[in-house]
């Protein structure tokens, strides 16, 4: 094996050297003002860096793409302002606004919308695959409009999503009828966890693939959509959550859609155990890689 061992390996997303934007860019978002329960995650995307060292000892093993040919920058971190949730929107769709393909680490779920407002500006209304164990479609977090729960709401109110283009995974969390009931009305396709664990992932996929379409494409994982066993370092827990693998068998089916950007959020380092969810957070960002960059 070439390059330096695993621990040596710079601490920038899988561990490239370009810091100059790429055909994939990666920025990290240290923000959390907006979380509801726990803070933390304006750590996750130093933490997500770090573990995604783990992966570069080789190609990946279904895509056949190799992290050291990829077409693969790390910008550092989006500017954020202290404690100001609208000014740091404003900020993350400033800086992400010209970067052709980004891959963003959070960072808590806030953070979408802004990357959303940027995307929607180029692409028009976008598919969403969003991985989360909450629908975060509440029209505001405790009285406060910009919240990590309020991201959806506001996305499909802005029209910066298609509703009926956009699919929900790993639903399980505690919500009010009315919430749920406006998000089905609007066209969301919401599968829960149990959906996902009686289906199967080949079958979940296909839906997937089904409701997205040819639309131009976003992947939105909220890392609380695993199980709190396979990610328990994250502000807002959820029990009965999908395991690593499915995750990972869900998006390695979801190939050759128009993929326009993802996000991978919610890691909160504090509440971690052995860094496995910084871990999960970042294969999974690299599995989207693989899928975007690999063989069509
Ligand atoms: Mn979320």
């Amino acid at each position: 094996m070439a390059g330096p061992p695993t621990f040596a390996v710079p601490p920038t997303f899988l561990g490239t050297a370009r810091r100059d934007p790429a055909a994939f860019t990666v920025a990290g978002i240290p923000f959390d003002a907006g979380t509801t329960n726990r803070a933390g995650a304006r750590d996750g995307p130093h933490a997500i860096r770090r573990a995604s060292r783990m992966l570069v000892d080789g190609a990946h093993p279904t895509a056949w793409v190799d992290p050291a040919t990829l077409d693969l920058a790390d910008i550092g971190d989006f500017p954020v302002a202290l404690g100001d949730i609208p000014a740091t929107l404003a900020a993350i769709e400033r800086a992400a606004a010209p970067v052709p393909h980004l891959i963003a680490l959070g960072g808590e779920h806030g953070v979408t919308l802004a990357l959303l407002r940027a995307l929607a500006r180029r692409t028009g209304p976008l598919a969403l695959v969003q991985f989360d164990a909450h629908v975060d479609t509440w029209p505001d977090g405790f009285g406060q409009k910009f919240s990590h729960g309020s991201v959806f709401h506001h996305a499909i109110t802005e029209g910066l999503v298609e509703p009926c283009r956009m699919v929900q995974l790993g639903i399980r969390s505690p919500v009010q009828r009315e919430v749920w009931d406006w998000t089905l009305g609007q066209g969301v396709t919401v599968l829960t966890a149990q959906a996902v664990h009686e289906s199967g992932p080949a079958a979940i996929a296909a839906l997937v693939r089904e409701v997205v379409g040819h639309a131009p494409a976003y992947l939105s994982f909220d890392i609380d959509a695993l199980d709190p066993a396979f990610a328990p370092g994250t502000g807002t827990p959820e029990i009965g959550g999908l395991a690593s693998w499915q995750a990972q068998a869900i998006l390695r089916g979801l190939c050759g859609l128009a993929w326009a950007g993802m996000d991978v959020v919610e890691v909160a380092p504090a509440y971690d155990v052995a860094e496995i969810t910084a871990l999960a957070a970042a294969t999974m960002a690299w599995e989207y890689l693989a899928l975007v960059a690999g063989p069509r």
